[in-house]
């Protein structure tokens, strides 16, 4: 079947696949709303897909394929699927509540995410988990299937996904496929703890794609060593020879949208906003930090970072203030519950324990903010204190250093995201060491 958007007979379509979709559908008044969907993996695409306006670009068309953030009613199904393909060139993928506890909630972010970033103990080994990740990629499948022209390139992304290049591989063998892992891929040692069936099959699963990339080196080489001592494949310098194929397993690190950022000063609204800023805090340091809520942000880690400088430096206090923005994510799941109540419980104590009748130590900000306020804030910012204790890449590193046009404000960046291997000039440091968190905002500011 066709998606009915007119492609020219010479131009490639690209069919990007990816659990969550550009938008995000909510309920609202009864009202369906789509709401613009947050976090790296939608940025990264979109910054890649502004550029397909070029004329130099492979591809000129573009499908999305995704879950819409929630349940659709049978009976709106219909309206959804028109608009998301009018307006947003998607097609969505309709699963049901029980989908979407043991895949999304269940295997995606209580197995695979705690584990490929090294939280072994908060991982759960669920057998029900497991058969449902299968079942929604094999839904994906037909998603791909009805849809898929012999011309078009498929660009597979993520850990939700992780069977379906090899499910799309074996239903149309021709069409090429590309495989983008957003987050670490773990050492041996810790891939190892998957049960041996559900391990191997995902190991095969990403081998369908004909090109398997990741954001570091080390990643990459995790990988590689996880295919020869489980599946028993030896690579030649990344490529990998499978019966009837050749899989390129890359180093590609994600970018952002440069200009995006360095030119943000020019929008008027952001220039307002900037003024704002300026008037409120005036000559106040402003160290800056921007995560979703997740517990491998090490968020409690900056939190407690900050605290140790304001003990360690007391004439600081009434200088700096930390502006920590945390926007909502998985908050159905406990450890991220659990965690929202840890910071707030730091940042009232922190604020308590430090603030007068004039200033507050912690502006803290629970919520998505948009774009332009955003990036007021990131040229605001003297200092970006980004200290995950795992994270695939981390661009919120890359769009603070971004928009420091006038070369004014320091990065501290945690040696546990894929983004230090790209950003060696920021302060580096060890965010399990409370102590390195506040001597890096001593030397920053
Ligand atoms: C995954 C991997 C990898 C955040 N808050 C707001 C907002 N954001 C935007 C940032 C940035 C993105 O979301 C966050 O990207 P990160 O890379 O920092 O983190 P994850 O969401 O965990 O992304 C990560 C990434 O995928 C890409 O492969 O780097 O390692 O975990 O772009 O600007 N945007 C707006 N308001 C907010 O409140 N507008």
């Amino acid at each position: 079947m066709d998606s009915g958007i007119n492609t020219g007979p010479q131009r490639k379509r690209l069919i990007i696949v990816s659990n969550r979709l550009p938008f995000t559908i909510r309920e609202e008044e009864g009202e369906l709303q789509f709401i613009e969907s947050t976090g790296g993996l939608v940025t990264g695409i979109g910054s890649y897909l502004d550029t397909l306006d070029n004329a130099d670009a492979p591809v000129t068309e573009h499908l999305w394929i995704g879950w819409p953030g929630t349940t659709i009613p049978e009976n709106q199904e219909t309206a959804v699927r028109e608009r998301a393909l009018r307006d947003f060139r998607s097609i969505p993928v309709f699963l049901s509540t029980g989908d979407m506890e043991n895949f999304y909630h269940g295997f995606c972010n209580k197995t695979i995410w705690p584990l490929f970033h090294s939280f072994s103990m908060y991982t759960a080994f669920e057998d029900s988990y497991w058969q449902n990740y299968r079942y929604v990629n094999e839904r994906f499948c037909e998603a791909i299937a009805d849809i898929a022209r012999p011309d078009d390139i498929i660009w597979i992304n993520d850990y939700h996904l992780m069977l379906l290049p090899r499910m799309v591989k074996t239903m149309t063998p021709n069409l090429p496929i590309g495989f983008f892992l957003h987050i670490p891929f773990p050492t041996y040692e810790i891939f190892r703890l998957l049960p041996g069936k559900w391990r191997q099959e995902i190991l095969e699963g990403l081998l369908g794609a004909d090109l398997v990339g990741f954001h570091t080196y080390d990643y990459m080489q995790y990988f590689l060593q996880c295919t020869m001592r489980i599946l028993g494949y030896e690579h030649t310098l990344g490529q990998i020879q499978m019966p009837g194929m050749i899989v390129q397993v890359k180093t590609l690190p994600m970018g952002i949208e440069y200009k995006k950022f360095s030119t943000a000063a020019n929008i008027p609204e952001i220039a307002d906003e900037m003024g704002i800023i300026k008037k409120t805090f005036g000559d106040v340091k402003i160290i800056l930090s921007v995560d979703r809520l997740d517990y491998t942000k090490g968020i409690l880690n900056r939190l407690l970072g900050f605290e140790r400088l304001l003990q360690n430096s007391p004439d600081l206090c009434g200088k700096v203030v930390l502006c920590m923005v945390v926007v909502p994510s998985r908050v159905d799941i406990e450890h991220y519950e659990q965690m929202k109540k840890q910071i707030e419980e730091n940042v009232g104590r922190i604020n308590g324990k430090f603030g007068t009748l004039n200033w507050r130590p912690i502006i803290y900000q629970y919520r998505y903010i948009p774009f332009n306020p955003l990036t007021a804030l990131y040229l605001s910012g003297d200092i970006g204190l980004v200290t995950p204790l795992r994270d695939g890449m981390n661009l919120v590193a890359k769009e603070f250093v971004a928009s420091k046009l006038n070369k004014l404000g320091v990065l501290i960046l945690s040696e546990m995201a894929g983004a230090v291997k790209e950003l060696g000039e920021a302060i580096i440091i060890n965010p399990n060491n409370i102590e390195e968190i506040a001597a890096a905002l001593k030397e920053a500011l």
